[in-house]
C-alpha cells in the first residue's frame, strides 16, 4: 500500500512514522508513507496557500489550485488512489472504515487547516470525508495520523506474528477483558485466581464474561450490535438482575 499524506505541515509526521508498528510496517515494506507539502504547488511569488473566505467571516480558507495541483501529482500514476479529506464533517472513522481503506491500493489523505478547504476541491477530488471524533481539533494532522496507524496495523505482516488485528477489541464488537502480570498480589491487590487455575476453558469463560460485564457497564450501545452466544445472553440477563 501506498500512503501519500498532503499537508501545509510534513514535518508533524516525521516523528510519527519513525516510531513502532508503522516504521516496522514501512521497513518491511508494507507501505509506503509518503508526506507532500501543498506549499510546493502554490505557484505564485510568495507561495500563498491559503486566502479570505468569500461571503466574510472568521478565518480562512485554503485555496483550491495548490490542493488541485498536488492531488493531480500524487495520483499521476494510479488514477485510482482513494482520496480522503479529514474534516470535522465527515463520517466518524469506525474500525471497520479502518479495514475498509486498508483494501485501496494508494491513499491519498488530505488534511485541511484555517477553516478548511474550498468546497470545489472536494466536489472534484475528494472521494470521502473522515472525522475521527465530536471535539475540534486545529487542523487535520493529528486526525490524519490517527488514520494512518488505525489503517497500517491491518495490512497483513504489520503486527507481530503473536497478535491478529482481527481478534482486537472490537472485532466481535465487545470490550477487552482485564489482563494482569506478575507479580501475583500488587498493593493488597490479587490476580484473579481462574487466571492462575491453569484450567483453560475456565479462563476463556471468564474473559468472556469480564468482556461482557465490562461492554455492558461502560459502553452498552455497544452490545446492540455485538455477536452474542446464548451463554453471552444469558450472562448479561444475570447482569441485569443484579441490578
Ligand atoms: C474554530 C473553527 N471551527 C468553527 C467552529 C470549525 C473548524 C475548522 C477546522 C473546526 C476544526 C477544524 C480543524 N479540524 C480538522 O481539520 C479535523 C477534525 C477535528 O477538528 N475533529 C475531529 N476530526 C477531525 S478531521 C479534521
Amino acid at each position: 500500500m501506498r500512503i501519500d499524506i498532503l499537508t501545509l505541515f510534513p514535518q508533524f509526521f516525521d516523528s510519527i512514522f519513525a516510531t513502532s508498528i508503522l516504521q516496522r510496517a514501512v521497513e518491511r515494506q508494507l507501505v509506503t508513507l509518503n508526506t507532500i507539502n501543498i506549499r510546493d504547488y502554490a505557484f505564485d511569488k510568495h507561495r500563498v496557500v491559503d486566502d479570505y473566505p468569500y461571503g466574510g467571516g472568521a478565518g480562512m480558507v485554503m485555496k483550491p489550485e495548490p490542493i488541485g495541483r498536488a492531488i493531480t501529482a500524487a495520483r499521476q500514476s494510479s488514477p485510482d488512489a482513494r482520496v480522503v479529506y479529514m474534516s470535522p464533517q465527515g463520517q466518524v472513522l469506525t474500525q471497520q472504515k479502518a479495514w475498509e481503506l486498508a483494501e485501496y491500493e494508494h491513499l491519498i489523505v488530505l488534511c485541511g487547516h484555517y477553516e478548511g478547504v474550498d468546497e470545489r476541491v472536494c466536489t472534484l477530488y475528494v472521494d470521502e470525508e473522515i472525522s475521527i471524533g465530536d471535539y475540534v481539533l486545529t487542523g487535520g494532522e493529528l486526525p490524519a495520523a490517527v488514520l494512518v496507524d488505525s489503517v497500517v496495523r491491518l495490512l497483513p505482516g504489520a503486527l507481530g506474528s503473536e497478535q491478529s488485528a482481527r481478534e482486537d477489541s472490537f472485532g466481535d464488537g465487545l470490550l477487552e477483558y482485564p489482563h494482569y502480570t506478575r507479580p501475583p498480589e500488587y498493593k493488597g491487590l490479587a490476580v484473579p485466581a481462574v487466571l492462575l487455575s491453569g484450567n483453560h476453558q475456565k479462563i476463556a469463560a471468564w474473559r468472556r464474561q469480564e468482556s461482557l460485564r465490562r461492554t455492558w457497564e461502560r459502553r452498552p450501545d455497544l452490545l446492540e450490535k455485538a455477536v452474542l452466544s446464548a451463554a453471552d445472553r444469558a450472562f448479561l440477563a444475570e447482569l441485569r438482575q443484579q441490578e
